[in-house]
């Protein structure tokens, strides 16, 4: 599997969701202004869209989608068990990754951490995200995961959740999440993907840098 990725955006679920299952990748990281591989190649002819994460399968399907490829990463590595095997579970997992994807992802965090988005969407996303997390607050009060175990809903959500830092959202306002996120970043696999993604971001912001 090829795996295209930005550092620390959502692709890096789909990387926890590997170190978990301890998969062999190939990681091509994307520069998310210039729609550049890190060789030079144009990222628009793998996904026209230009958003991470892409992954390329090992028959050469091109796979776009985080909730998609995660769904794909988890049914080609059943051994790691990131996916329920039933249909009541699938069922849960889809609603998670859907909430994440939609109602975190794109409706609270991407006009937070857009430079293009003016005030009034990121009092709007502030606000309806406020609401959002309430709700998950509620659901994981009293529960390690989003579901029975560890799944590649936690890989996405630890993922987003990591992007609070770099808005004015302070999780301290839902203790429940909060001690979710910190015990999600206990795990190996989160551990070693923030930590390596956070350097390769540092590299990133580096080269941007006028003069580089
Ligand atoms: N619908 C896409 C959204 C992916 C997405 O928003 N990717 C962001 C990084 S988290 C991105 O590539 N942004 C670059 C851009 O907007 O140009 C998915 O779920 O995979």
């Amino acid at each position: 599997m090829q795996l295209y990725f930005s550092p620390l955006s959502c692709s890096a679920s789909t990387r926890i969701s590997l170190y978990e299952a301890g998969a062999q990748a190939e990681f091509i990281e994307v520069d998310s202004k210039t729609k550049r591989t890190h060789d030079g190649r144009d990222y628009l002819e793998v996904n026209p869209l230009g958003l991470v994460p892409a992954l390329r399968t090992d028959d050469g399907d091109v796979l776009t989608e985080n909730a998609a490829i995660l769904q794909y990463v988890a049914g080609a590595l059943p051994h790691a068990g990131l996916a329920p095997d039933d249909s009541r579970g699938r069922m849960r997992l889809q609603q998670w990754l859907s909430f994440i994807g939609t109602e975190l992802h794109k409706a609270t965090f991407t006009p937070l951490l857009d430079a293009k988005a003016n005030e009034g969407a990121k009092t709007y996303a502030l606000e309806r995200g406020a609401a959002r997390l309430g709700y998950l607050e509620q659901h994981l009060t009293g529960r390690e995961f989003l579901l029975e175990r560890f799944s590649v809903a936690d890989a996405y959500l630890t993922t987003v959740l990591n992007w609070c830092a770099a808005t004015p959202i302070d999780l301290k306002k839902w203790p429940a999440i909060s001690a979710y996120f910190a015990r999600m970043q206990e795990r190996p696999s989160v551990a070693k993907a923030f930590s390596e993604e956070r350097r390769l971001y540092g590299a990133q912001l580096e080269k941007r840098k006028p003069g580089a």
